[in-house]
Parts: C-alpha cells; sequence; structure tokens
C-alpha cells in the first residue's frame, strides 16, 4: 500500500508488521514520545528502584522489574499477583504519568482496540545477558483487553509461540521504539525474550527498558 511504502523509505522494516491475528509490531510508534517519556521514566524509577523477583519456584529473575499505576506485577515465593501496593516500599506505586497512558491508548487505538485504559505498567530492565524465559501472560481477569508492550534501549529478541508451551517460536527483533500491541485470539500465547545481546543504545547505554501495558480488571 501507498503509505506503507512511504513510511518504508529509509528503513527496511515495514512500518507494520503482524505477527499471529490480534498481535502487531508498531515500528518506531514510541519514538515521537520520547522526549517526555524518558524523563518521566527517570522519576518513576527514583520512587520505586528496580529489583530482581524471585519467582514462585524459587529462582531470581535476571529481568529487574518495577511498575507504575493504580497496580503492579509482583513475583514472590507465594506466587504471582497484582498489587497496589510496592512490597519494598509500603507505598502504592508511582502514578502513571500522562505520556505513559497517551502511548499505551494511542497504540491500541492504532491496532484497532479503541479506548485501553490499562491501570498497570511493567517495567522491565534487561543488562546483556538478561532473559525471559516463555510465559503466558494471564495473571489479569480481563484477557479482552490487549496488552501494549513498548521496547527502549538495546534490540532484543522476542520470541512469539503460540497456545502450547511446546509450539516453537518465531524471533521478531524488538528495537527501541517499537511498539507491541498483542490481544485477541493470540493474547494467551506463550512468549519470552532470548539473552540479551551486548551493545551500547546512544540513550539507554547497555540496557534494554520494556513497558507492558495491562488492563488488569
Ligand atoms: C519484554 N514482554 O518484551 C517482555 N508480554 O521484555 C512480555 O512478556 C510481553 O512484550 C505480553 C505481551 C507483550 C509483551
Ligand atoms: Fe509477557
Amino acid at each position: 500500500m501507498t503509505a506503507d511504502l512511504f513510511e518504508s523509505v529509509g528503513d527496511a522494516r515495514p512500518a507494520r508488521e503482524t505477527m499471529a491475528e490480534g498481535a502487531v509490531v508498531l515500528r518506531g510508534f514510541a519514538r515521537p514520545f520520547e522526549v517526555e517519556l524518558i524523563p518521566a521514566l527517570r522519576t518513576i524509577v527514583k520512587q520505586a528502584p528496580f529489583r530482581h523477583l524471585i519467582t514462585p519456584g524459587g529462582h531470581r529473575m535476571s529481568v529487574a522489574m518495577t511498575n507504575c499505576g493504580s497496580l503492579g506485577w509482583v513475583s514472590d515465593p507465594s506466587g504471582y499477583r497484582y498489587d497496589g501496593i510496592d512490597p519494598n516500599s509500603g507505598h502504592p506505586w508511582p502514578a502513571m504519568p500522562p505520556v505513559l497512558r497517551a502511548i499505551a491508548a494511542t497504540a491500541a487505538a492504532e491496532a484497532g482496540f479503541a479506548g485501553f485504559a490499562p491501570e498497570a505498567c511493567l517495567i522491565n530492565r534487561y543488562v546483556p545477558g538478561a532473559k525471559l524465559s516463555l510465559h503466558q501472560d494471564k495473571d489479569e481477569l480481563d484477557f479482552a483487553a490487549p496488552i501494549v508492550s513498548v521496547s527502549l534501549g538495546l534490540p532484543a529478541i522476542f520470541l512469539f509461540g503460540g497456545l502450547k508451551r511446546s509450539d516453537t517460536p518465531r524471533r521478531y527483533r524488538l528495537e527501541h521504539g517499537d511498539v507491541v500491541v498483542w490481544g485477541g485470539p493470540s493474547r494467551l500465547f506463550f512468549h519470552g525474550v532470548a539473552p540479551l545481546a551486548d551493545g551500547e543504545h546512544g540513550i539507554f547505554g547497555r540496557q534494554r527498558i520494556n513497558l507492558t501495558f495491562r488492563k488488569v480488571r
């Protein structure tokens, strides 16, 4: 299509790539929000620093996490859950800044999910070698809403499988500014992130930051 052709000039990747029914990559979608987004993230991380959560199986996650919004995703030896309180501080998570809400809502609308109003934004930090094993996102009560995922900093290989853990995942390279909107028939597909390759990003240095926005209930 003409619009896609023009958006792709100077970039070998199409502006929009369908991963599966309901799952789409919007290339560079978060770039125009960068100037506001980066200081907003800095403020959140000062209030609720990154920490390595322990899985119910007793493993320390290689990805460090924090949250903003009225609910945050947490893991500890008793299980996974959403909680309004940061267990490290005993205080509510930092509020979700308007620029984050705006990215989530406009990306969701662009992908056909109008009216997306997430309560939770999970913020993941990967350093070289950090990875996320194949999993399903199923701790939410509302599977009708999509998840919006924003990639920042170093590129990562996103592994995207199917409804069964044994489905061989396909690999997608997600770069700084790419946004994945994921809902509908693929909402419960297994997915993960391959060990982060070393590198240096102009803004984020030796790390990748991923934001996932969720409507929990
Ligand atoms: C990450 N993302 O990209 C981890 N889950 O760092 C996820 O686990 C994820 O990107 C559901 C939907 C989109 C995602
Ligand atoms: Fe996930």
